[in-house]
């Protein structure tokens, strides 16, 4: 699983060519995009991190690191993960847990499969960026560095306020930016990544795989054959300490778009529905799942935009995606429903997710816009509880971790025309439904307008 003989190095192996050369691309605008090749053998470069800079001229918020690491977490399973997640979809299950995390691609030195480590080498008293990224598919993770303390200076690519902390979690989809000052005693430190555990019971998921990945944060000038310390991890099943860290983050302080024009309250549930005709393994049922009643479906025939564009042709969708929750007892539907949203409308939700069996901590995540989260608890939202709201310095990001038993708030100005996905960032949720789409509208100058599909757009 991932590993590699050692060999000889008389004959330079391709494969383990590293890329150091950032490919830029500036554009005018706010942010210096900056596409850059992952520094790794090129057999591991599965996931490259798109970093977004400073534009030329313009700095941090913070004082500009002197080094920066990406981390890129995943999960790993012993056959193809494609596989594994048709295996889900075709018999209506859960797809099987993966059988190892990874930094950066490798596993690091604790599994017995193999013992490739990521290690970034750091000069002692400086400070290095972290740029951690969830890219696993179905879980979220704790991440420490032994000795070290943790400040979080971004989240989702927007900035917040310094937030200190000595573990990050992270849902897939999520990203965070974080500061250490590399002021402990020289030496050999493991960074570690653990699995949290989000399900609800927990005894649901008695196939945890609870093994630790690790990567290496390395003095200058220590050995590398020397033992690195181990942070303390958290019980997987610790949601005190994630969700402390979920409702825990500022943003920096700016305008929130205001008076609020569309007021929603969406439930995330999962549940049952009978197999259909395609799901060729399914015995009886399947698991499903739904916002606010309706499991959402993929169109077949023509992709949304491509139909918002044309006017909705033969009713791809429709947009009838209700506003609130329906009430009790009433049954899950399927459909392709969708939530117009005039041009530059003020867009607020809750997000509730019941203590209900079988229950999870649904990322969810918006295309196309971020979005402010102005107030998130545990327990159900009283409607018009605007008390609780932060106006003055709330997280911007794109993607919110629910947990079981919890609610948000977020809010965002539908500035940007087309057909947004408004998903749950677990994998293996989105085919079940765990998903919703706003249909902004156009405004009425050019550059509030979708342009239409490019001549050489592909067919299916
Ligand atoms: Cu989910």
């Amino acid at each position: 699983m991932g590993g590699r003989a050692e060999h000889g190095d008389a004959v330079p192996d391709p494969a383990q060519q590293l890329l150091h050369v950032p490919v830029q691309r500036h554009r005018p605008g706010r942010h210096a995009v900056v596409a850059r090749p992952f520094v790794l053998p090129a057999r591991h470069r599965v996931w490259p991190p798109f970093i977004i800079r400073p534009r030329n001229g313009s700095d941090y918020p913070f004082p500009a690191p002197d080094q920066e690491v990406p981390v890129v977490l995943g999960e790993w399973w012993s056959r193809n993960a494609v596989d594994v997640e048709k295996d889900a979809v075709m018999s209506g299950q859960r797809p099987v847990r993966s059988d190892a995390y990874t930094v950066n691609g490798l596993t690091g030195q604790l599994y017995q499969c193999a013992n490739e480590t990521f290690t970034a080498v750091v000069q002692p008293n400086t400070t290095v960026l972290l740029r951690v990224i969830n890219a696993a598919l179905n879980t979220h993770l704790f991440f420490k560095v032994a000795g070290h303390n943790f400040t979080v200076v971004a989240v989702d690519a927007c900035y917040t306020a310094n937030y200190t902390t000595d573990t990050l979690v992270l849902a897939p989809g999520n990203t965070v930016d974080a500061l250490i000052f590399t002021d402990a005693r020289p030496g050999s430190y493991y960074m570690a990544v653990e699995p949290h555990d989000t399900i609800s019971p927990s005894t649901m998921d008695t196939s945890n795989d609870n093994s630790t990945a690790t990567a290496i944060l390395l003095y200058n000038g220590t050995s590398a054959t020397t033992k690195p310390a181990m942070p303390t991890m958290p019980n997987s099943s610790d949601t005190t300490t994630a969700n402390a860290f979920y409702f825990g983050l500022r943003g920096l302080a700016m305008e929130i778009p205001s008076p609020v024009d569309v007021n929603m309250t969406i439930e995330l549930g999962l549940g049952q529905l009978p197999c259909d005709t395609t799901q060729t393994s399914c015995a009886g049922s399947s698991f499903a799942a739904a916002m606010n009643g309706v499991s959402f479906r993929l169109p077949t025939g023509m992709s949304l935009l491509e139909a918002q564009f044309n006017g909705n042709p033969g009713g791809v969708y429709t947009a009838d995606f209700p506003d609130g929750v329906p009430s009790n007892g009433t049954a899950m539907v399927e459909g392709t429903k969708v939530r117009s949203l005039p041009y530059n409308s003020t867009v607020e939700i809750v997000l509730q997710n019941p203590l209900a069996f079988p229950a999870e901590n649904h990322p969810i995540h918006l295309h196309g816009f971020n979005f402010f989260v102005l107030a998130q608890g545990l327990g159900t939202f009283t409607p018009g509880n605007t008390s609780a709201y932060n106006l003055v310095d709330p997280v911007s990001r794109n993607t919110i971790a629910v947990p079981t038993g919890s609610w948000a708030v977020i809010r965002f100005r539908a500035n940007n025309p087309g057909m947004w996905f408004f998903h749950c960032h677990l994998d293996a949720h989105v085919p079940m439904g765990l998903a919703m789409v706003f249909a902004v509208e156009n405004g009425t100058t050019p550059d509030s307008m979708l342009p239409p599909p490019p001549a050489d757009l592909p067919m299916c």
